[in-house]
């Protein structure tokens, strides 16, 4: 419907949005940072709410006419706050760099000294990467994963008392094991650091009870709202009732204009969504589904960082292959499987080859995959990996057609 009306102004766009529905629709969606929201969210997202200005905080904005923005935006501060058991949240960011790059504002001065995880290890570029304004403006160190793919905490304590960090970044894109945020606590109250914990990856697992919480030892929480989450594309800051007046200032005027309110719709639909026994259900079968992949990959004879998961996420190392992450990700899609390269620690190859692959589980177990189907798709994974370099392209047609089988076993959201 909305495509036709799209169409009548624009076929180009139309067409596009057309051709991207059919591959979301036929390909098994393995990046670990993508889901797909429900309708509700989809329509919410695109409603009227998109003409709307409303700089400032509900009850106190800058433009007139604020009357329903109000009670939508109060709504969505109210179920983040429920969901995850916080003192305050703001729900306007409009991703998860622009969070951190709030709470930045707010906790440190340009120059100070923060502690992040490494990219290359996990991490993520607001984190302290020396191309983000996290790591130009500031002084970064950071830490890493030993060779069992595990935070190296004593290493993490070691770098803080020698660098004595204001603020410390736990949090990750790419890490499959359970993080202990009580430890990061015990550290950053060691120097008297700021705490922020990036759970932008984990976020529907934190809220369902499948991976500890980090609401009862961080400053800062932070999240996005579109991965395992199943929201809109956008950030939410939670943080400390102390912090919440200097937080919701650095969003607002700090960092950021007008408020995308479309989307803050979406941001609450989707929260009264996590907030649902369903939405438990879904976490679980998340990590089930993930732990399963991991599990069938092993058993092909290929090797997953830290040799498994606790998560939603994995990355294959494909170092003893013989291939590398970038190789082996177009040749999954030329099968029907989407992912992203991803270096492995320590990896020999540079960011734009790496070594491995990351996979994950939310996007497919939305659409409804179960253990066995995880199994299946780790199958197709272990024979692309097997055609390597070799092009065999009627066997990449062969595993393709595998692929779209799974996808056409559930019906697509939209
Ligand atoms: N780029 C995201 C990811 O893929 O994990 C993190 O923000």
């Amino acid at each position: 419907m909305e495509l036709e009306v799209i169409r009548q102004t624009d076929s180009e766009i139309a067409d596009l949005i057309e051709k991207e529905l059919d591959r979301q629709k036929n390909t098994i969606e393995l990046i670990a940072s993508e889901n797909f929201t429900s309708p509700a969210v989809m329509a919410a997202c695109g409603s009227i709410l998109t003409n709307k200005y409303a700089e400032g905080k509900p009850y106190k904005r800058f433009y007139n006419g604020c009357e329903n923005i109000d009670k939508i935006e109060e709504l969505a501060i109210e179920r983040a706050k429920k969901l995850f058991n916080a003192e305050h949240a703001n729900v306007q960011p409009h991703s998860g760099a622009q969070a951190n790059m709030a709470v930045f504002m707010y906790a440190v001065k340009p120059g100070d000294m923060v502690m992040g995880m490494d990219l290359s290890n996990g991490g993520h570029l607001s984190h302290g990467s020396p191309v983000n304004f996290s790591g130009l403006y500031f002084n970064i160190v950071s830490y890493g994963i030993n060779e069992n793919g595990v935070i190296d905490y004593d290493k993490v304590r070691e770098l803080s008392l020698k660098n004595k960090p204001k603020l410390i970044v736990c949090g990750a894109s790419n890490y499959s094991k359970i993080i202990d945020f009580k430890k990061f606590k015990e550290i950053a109250d060691e120097t008297g650091a700021l705490l922020l914990a990036d759970i932008a990856h984990i976020a529907a697992l934190v809220a369902a009870g499948e991976h500890p919480s980090p609401f009862p030892y961080a400053d800062f929480v932070t999240t996005t709202t579109h991965k395992t989450l199943r929201g809109p594309r956008g950030g939410i800051i939670m943080c400390k009732e102390k912090h919440a007046a200097g937080i919701d200032k650095a969003v607002f005027p700090g960092i950021q204009g007008g408020p995308l309110e479309h989307i803050i719709a979406g941001k609450a639909v989707a929260l009264k969504e996590a907030l649902s026994p369903e939405f438990k259900k879904y976490a679980h079968q998340v990590v089930l589904n993930a732990k399963e992949l991991a599990q069938a990959l092993m058993e092909e004879g290929l090797d997953i960082v830290g040799n498994g998961t606790d998560n939603h996420l994995m990355t294959l190392d494909l170092r003893k292959t013989g291939n590398t992450g970038k190789d082996i990700a177009n040749l999954l899609e030329k099968a029907g499987i989407t992912a992203n390269k991803n270096t492995v620690p320590n990896d020999p190859q540079s960011p734009f080859i790496t070594s491995g692959v990351r996979l994950g589980s939310p996007a497919v177990t939305t659409r409804g995959f179960k253990e066995e189907d995880m199994r299946e798709v780790g199958k197709i994974i272990a024979e692309v990996v097997k055609i390597g370099n070799s092009s065999n392209e009627e066997k990449l047609k062969e595993l393709k057609a595998r692929s779209l089988k799974l996808c056409q076993k559930y019906p697509f959201l939209y």
